[in-house]
């Protein structure tokens, strides 16, 4: 787990927020209950945490699903988004203190584009035929990388593999007219049929992907916060892009820190994908009855790196977690919890280890439940100790 800046009580979080259609899926929840672990261990250290996020509510993917359904790209926006506050409020995690839309940012976000324009760090690309609507000389803008010496220091890929990735990934190194291929959209001109808003110098367009998330962060964490943090499916391209933009932002100073990356969840032998609609959502397990307390018992059952597999054995196996603790918990005596919480701050503190944390519960547990040895006297009220242990630090409530 990263240690906090040398002199400084108070860490900075972005995590990259959902793009709202088929959301919330069970890999979603697992990655904002990991960045939920992390925020509850440093403020469990004294640290103050400010916690930022986003919600992309403009995007290609979103905007084809609208289209595709006959719904308003808005109005599927705002419901998924709400959907999304519900289930996270369920698995029981601590909103962010800054939750910015794409939408709002644009304002923000232009003025970053205008400025990387006006300092060498971006340049036009010529449009299409029909592209641009009344001003088709104003190009789509685009980042160069060429002068970040910093780019490549997150994902350490080779440039195959970032090329690979980048078209995979919502990149375009076919474009015409790029300096190199792996450069970042930064801002899209009007094209026909798509939302676009008015922008100044740069033209009616919308924003690309890496630059609204440097910008949200920017502005809610300030220039260098401490921790990005999003699946790992984000850190090529999204977050070496955002990475990028962010020192080209600051004239040099790098922020983050850290990055952290949680492993991907997986069903029937793939990784959840809305591409791929092999998806479970936490809404749909809550309104079949789950409680979502299991959903969240099984993500932490899993280091928050490892890639797994979603799957019914896992969930029963967390609800039987979750009597077994509640059987506990429920007793009016229990031995002294001070080694049981120990080792819970400890594991925590080693990288979020949140599967040692659990054994370290189901230890207490088990103990408990076997009660006390003939020679042992156990105080009462100790059981509401680790209730209130288990509640702070992991998020369960029981
Ligand atoms: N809106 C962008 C980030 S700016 C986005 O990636 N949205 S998302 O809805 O596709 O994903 C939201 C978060 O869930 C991201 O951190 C992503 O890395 C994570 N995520 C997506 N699929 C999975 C999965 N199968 N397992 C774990 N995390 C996942
Ligand atoms: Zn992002």
């Amino acid at each position: 787990m990263p240690a906090a800046r040398v002199g400084s009580t108070k860490v900075g979080i972005y995590a990259c927020g959902i793009t709202p259609y088929d959301a919330t899926h069970v890999g979603h929840a697992a990655t904002y209950v990991a960045v939920d672990l992390l925020q509850r261990a440093l403020r469990d250290q004294g640290l103050t945490v400010r916690y930022a996020s986003c919600v992309t509510d403009v995007d290609d993917p979103l905007l084809e699903r609208a289209a595709g359904t006959g719904v308003d790209w808005r109005e599927l926006a705002a419901e998924q988004t709400a959907l999304f506050g519900a289930d996270m409020a369920a698995l029981a995690v601590i909103p962010p203190d800054v939750y910015s839309g794409v939408v709002e940012t644009i304002p923000a976000t232009v003025d970053a584009v205008q400025r990387m324009l006006a300092d060498g760090s971006a340049y036009r690309v010529p449009l299409e035929p029909g592209a641009g609507g009344a001003t088709p000389e104003l190009g789509d803008v685009y980042a160069d990388l060429s002068g970040d010496g910093g780019f490549g220091n997150v994902s350490h890929l080779s440039e195959a593999e970032m090329l690979a990735l980048f078209a995979e990934r919502g990149g375009d190194p076919a474009r015409p007219g790029k300096l190199n291929p792996l450069d970042p959209l930064l801002w899209r001109r009007e094209r026909s049929g798509e939302p676009h808003w008015e922008a100044g110098s740069l033209g009616a367009g919308r924003p690309g992907w890496h630059i609204e998330c440097a910008v949200i962060a920017r502005t809610a964490l300030g220039k260098d916060f401490d921790i990005l943090a999003g699946g790992s499916d984000l850190l090529f391209p999204h977050h070496e892009m955002s990475g990028s933009h962010l020192r080209a932002l600051a004239g040099g100073a790098a922020a983050p820190r850290i990055q952290v990356h949680s492993g991907m969840v997986g069903l029937d032998g793939e990784k959840m994908s809305k591409s791929r609609g092999n998806l479970v959502f936490v809404s749909t397990l809550r309104a079949d009855g789950v409680d979502p307390m299991a959903i969240r018992v099984a993500m932490l059952a899993h280091h928050y790196r490892s890639d797994w597999e979603w799957s019914d054995a896992e969930l029963r196996d967390a609800v039987a977690r979750i009597e077994h603790w509640r059987a506990a918990l429920s007793g009016a005596v229990a031995p002294p919890p001070d080694d049981a919480v120990a080792e819970i701050r400890s594991a925590l503190a080693d990288d979020l280890d949140s599967p040692r944390a659990i054994r370290a519960m189901d230890e207490w547990a088990a103990r408990t439940l076997a009660g006390p040895k003939h020679d042992e006297e156990w105080p009462e009220g100790e059981p509401g100790v680790m209730a209130r242990t288990v509640d702070a630090l992991l998020g369960i409530r029981i």
